[in-house]
């Protein structure tokens, strides 16, 4: 075998290696921290405990979620308050504040995980007057980030709107997640037409909306209860969650240089 085929060979064994290695990084870190917050009702009736598992995906299907209890007015909890997936404190500079009209729950106390998520909310409910409920973050320490909305109405006549990331989002409410996770939907649909006032057949229906791969400290998103059928203008906010995203992507080109030097150091001239 050749010094050239040697080189060749090494390079390529050594560039495959870290490319494995990589694919493991990026399988083992698809999220970071998660902050996960749950609208609660006034009473505490629903309160999440902190073995309550809910999210939209096994990746961030996660305990320890955040209850802030839906009372009317600007609700604030800081990183001194905020606990992430594993119950540890958040600290650093993030505030979390929810401007919100009122609360409200489903009756009962049976349900766990997911559907306890979605038993306890708050509530846009103003017969004409199309209320808004609006969430400000700031002190955001994440390089990137997703946020998960888990949001609708409370059936197929009643809802509103979500504006996140830029785009605003239409849903009537839709059939409820189970316990085991099974029943999260996307929302994805952003006309408002005929279809969604009304109509026997809603053109999208969902329970969340998820916007990903975002940047900066500072994001804010508000939700509108619309007339979507009945007189009612009744929407709900049922939480969220901010997911790190990591960056494993940074760490492989790293290596992969690494490797790249060693390569060429082997090259000894003859
Ligand atoms: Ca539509
Ligand atoms: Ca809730």
């Amino acid at each position: 075998m050749s010094s050239q085929s040697t080189r060749v060979g090494f390079l390529s064994l050594t560039l495959g290696l870290v490319l494995a290695w990589g694919a493991s990084v990026s399988q083992a870190a698809v999220v970071g921290e998660i902050i996960s917050i749950n609208m609660d009702e006034s009473q505490g009736r629903l309160t999440m405990a902190s073995t309550d598992l809910a999210g939209a995906n096994a990746d961030i299907r996660v305990g320890h979620w955040n209850n802030i209890e839906a009372d009317s007015g600007s609700m604030v909890r800081d990183g001194t308050e905020l606990t992430d997936q594993l119950g540890n404190l958040v600290g650093g500079s993030i505030q979390v504040e929810v401007i919100h009209p009122r609360a409200n729950a489903l009756a009962g106390n049976a349900a766990t995980n997911d559907q306890r998520l979605y038993s306890g909310f708050s509530e846009m409910w103003e017969a004409g007057g199309g209320q808004t409920l609006t969430v400000n973050i700031t002190g955001i320490a994440y390089a990137a980030y997703d946020i998960y909305v888990y949001w609708g109405g409370g059936n197929s006549s009643r809802g509103g709107s979500l504006t996140l990331d830029g785009a605003t989002f239409y849903a009537r409410g839709t059939a409820p997640v189970d316990d085991l996770g099974n029943g999260y939907a996307q929302i994805t649909n952003t006309d408002y037409d005929a279809g969604d006032i009304g109509g026997t057949v809603p053109s999208t229906e969902g329970n969340y909306t998820v916007a990903k791969g975002l940047t900066g400290s500072e994001l804010s998103f508000s939700l509108q209860a619309l007339d979507m059928g009945n007189s009612n203008w009744r929407h709900r906010l049922y939480g969220f969650q901010i997911v790190e995203v990591p960056e494993p992507s940074s760490v492989i080109l790293l290596i992969a240089g690494s490797a790249l030097c060693l390569a060429r150091g082997r090259r000894a001239p003859t």
